[in-house]
């Protein structure tokens, strides 16, 4: 049977565990011997958008960017995974438009929203790389959650407390996502 193409976009919180869910998520993809490509601030913030910080103006440029990129790899097929912070909603809404915008003889491509929902005090605990320590001490202007705003979402297709959750259950949780609605 072929494979579909989607994209799913993660949204949460730095540190609230999108990157480590999407890699898990990935990996068990691969060995299903599915295809799937994971986009996250590693491989386009220093390349493709390496020219944008972190205002709101740039943000919004960032996620239009990475909602082309993403729309790109799920029209071929691939399975997309994004893990970015993605804050506010009207971008998340952008790229969800743009996955419905296809060629006429096309079905729209999937856009599956992942919240990885954190309270900030958790995602604070964790502070893997001191960034929220930074933010405090104002060492880091327009930080999510601490001098920048995160925009929850309403009604993601999948909403994961991931300090109350482990990986593995997340990536089934997903997966069972997928397998319901026939993208695996
Ligand atoms: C939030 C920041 C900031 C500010 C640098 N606010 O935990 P990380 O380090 O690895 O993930 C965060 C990443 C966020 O980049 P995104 O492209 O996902 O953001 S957005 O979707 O809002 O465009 C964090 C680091 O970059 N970082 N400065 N001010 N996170």
């Amino acid at each position: 049977r072929k494979q579909k193409g989607a994209t799913l976009w993660f949204t949460g919180l730095s540190a609230s565990g999108k990157s480590t869910i999407a890699t898990a998520l990935e990996q068990h993809l691969l060995h299903l011997g599915l295809a799937s490509y994971r986009l996250d601030g590693d491989n386009v913030r220093f390349g493709l958008n390496k020219d944008l910080g972190f205002s709101e103006k740039d943000r919004n440029e960032n996620i239009r960017r990475i909602g082309e990129v993403a729309k790109l790899f799920a029209d071929s097929s691939t399975l997309a995974l994004t893990s970015f912070i993605s804050p506010y909603k009207a971008d998340r809404q952008i790229a969800r438009d743009l996955h419905a915008q296809t060629n006429q003889d096309k079905d729209p491509l999937p856009f599956i929203e992942v919240f990885i929902d954190i309270p900030v005090e958790e995602a604070e605990k964790r502070d893997p790389k001191g960034l929220y320590k930074k933010a405090r001490a104002g060492e880091i202007p327009n930080f999510t959650g601490i001098s920048a705003p995160y925009e929850a979402p309403e009604n993601p297709e999948i909403h994961i407390e991931s300090h109350k959750t482990s990986v593995e259950d997340a990536v089934r949780e997903i997966c069972k996502y997928l397998a319901e609605n026939g993208l695996i």
